[in-house]
């Protein structure tokens, strides 16, 4: 039984209904919700590399772009990395979250895989045994319950996995004190890069999405409400940080999506508990600063199939054993590289010395990346990599 829809449920489905394995997946939201709700875009080479091992690419080879150049804009000037060329030469092939749910949904469908929508899992219980039980509620509120082998617990941060972990489950977690207004605009990129601006007013950022939407963040005040700034105002805010009267006008449009992202990461250990296992969101939460999220989720996704499989079909249980220990490695590099991002693009608030001092560490670390070529092969290979 897998619980959730996204990229991690739907990966591990797909490996499980192609290798035989009968699974369902349950799922809170509708159908339509799953496959239009817009997230992530940017997928590590990696990840492309998993997803054309068990023939789930075709659209991203389709339709997904290839991209490999960041620029920087400071108060000292704008640098470009071209990072596809540096560190192991890797690209990142952008490809809306939401159009890799829909292609993975097809697939699972057309493969015989079983989904029940609208389908709220409360509870996993019994997962010290054999055969653990979900307790659901549908649309209409209506109580349910399923038992399975194994549960997959890929709900995301708020799913029901999470809050049927046993007392000794322990979360680690971090908030980094910092909130970004997450857009999406209806207007194409401005730049040919992904753009990262460090500002006094805060950090912007642009993201290429497709030809016609783009991705942009601005730094916000912590609790304020998202609607709390006028469009004009958001694109005037963000013409100043991303210094467009130096390095020219960004191309606006009517902005169809915004939500506040509270910058928090989290890692739950470890990651099976008997019979139910958790990967993407639900394992672990990374802030959204360094794009690991559903390229971690993808990960995982796989690893656990493969230990599945071997369990169910061969009687070979040292894949699920090692489950957490694999996953863990890969997490918390990620971790590491996403937290050194938001030190990157972030000064803590507050004044006087030791603010002055966090702010200079900060440019010290952008100048050693735009000058030290040992540090961008650095960045480069953690930076597209998993
Ligand atoms: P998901 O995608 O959250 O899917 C979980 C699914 O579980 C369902 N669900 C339940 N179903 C049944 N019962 C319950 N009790 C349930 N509770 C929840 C949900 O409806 C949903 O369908 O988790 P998954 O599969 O682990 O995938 C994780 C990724 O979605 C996430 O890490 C990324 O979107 C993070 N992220 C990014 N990651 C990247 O790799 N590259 C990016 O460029 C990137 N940009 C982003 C992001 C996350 C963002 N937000 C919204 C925090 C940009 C943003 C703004």
């Amino acid at each position: 039984m897998i619980l959730g829809a996204g990229p991690a449920g739907l990966v591990l489905g797909n490996l499980l209904v192609a290798a035989g394995i009968d699974c369902v997946v349950l799922e809170r939201a509708s159908r339509d919700r799953v496959r239009t709700r817009a997230r992530a875009g940017f997928l590590a080479a990696h990840t492309v590399r998993i997803l054309e091992r068990h023939g789930l690419a075709e659209g991203l080879r389709r339709h997904g772009r290839p991209h490999a150049t960041c620029e920087f804009r400071t108060d000292d000037g704008r640098f470009v990395l071209d990072y596809g060329a540096l560190g192991r030469g890797e690209r990142h092939t952008v490809y809306p979250q939401q159009d890799l749910v829909a292609d993975l949904l097809g697939r699972y469908l057309a493969a015989g895989g079983r989904i029940r929508f609208e389908t709220e899992a409360v509870a996993v219980r019994d997962a010290d045994g054999p055969r653990p039980e979900v307790a659901v509620r549908d649309a209409e509120g209506r109580p349910g319950r399923w038992r399975s082998r194994y549960v997959a617990g890929c709900d995301g941060q708020h799913g029901a996995a999470r809050r049927s972990l046993p007392p000794g489950a322990v979360r680690h977690h971090r908030d980094h004190g910092v909130s970004w207004l997450g857009l999406l605009a209806e207007a194409p990129p401005s730049l040919d890069a992904v753009g990262y601006a460090t500002h006094t007013r805060g950090f912007a950022g642009h993201m290429a999405r497709t030809p016609e939407i783009t991705r942009y963040y601005l730094q916000y005040a912590p609790g304020r409400p998202a609607d709390a700034w006028s469009e004009e105002r958001i694109w005037d805010e963000l013409e100043l940080r991303m210094r467009a009267a130096e390095h020219g006008p960004l191309r606006r449009g009517r902005i169809v999506g915004r939500q506040v992202v509270d910058l928090r990461s989290d890692v739950l250990e470890p990651l099976r508990h008997g019979s139910l296992l958790l990967a993407g969101d639900a394992a672990g939460l990374i802030s959204p600063s360094a794009a690991k999220g559903a390229n971690l989720a993808v990960l995982e996704a796989e690893i656990l199939a493969e230990a599945l499989i071997d369990d169910l079909t061969h009687g070979d249980s040292v894949g699920l054993d090692r489950y957490s220990a694999r996953c863990l490695t890969h997490i918390w590099r990620a971790q590491e590289f996403s937290q050194w991002m938001i030190r990157l693009l972030h000064s803590p608030s507050g004044a006087g010395g030791e603010a002055s001092f966090h702010d200079s560490l900060r440019r010290a670390r952008i100048d050693s990346l735009r000058t030290s070529r040992s540090q961008q092969d650095w960045f480069a290979e953690h930076y597209v990599g998993v």
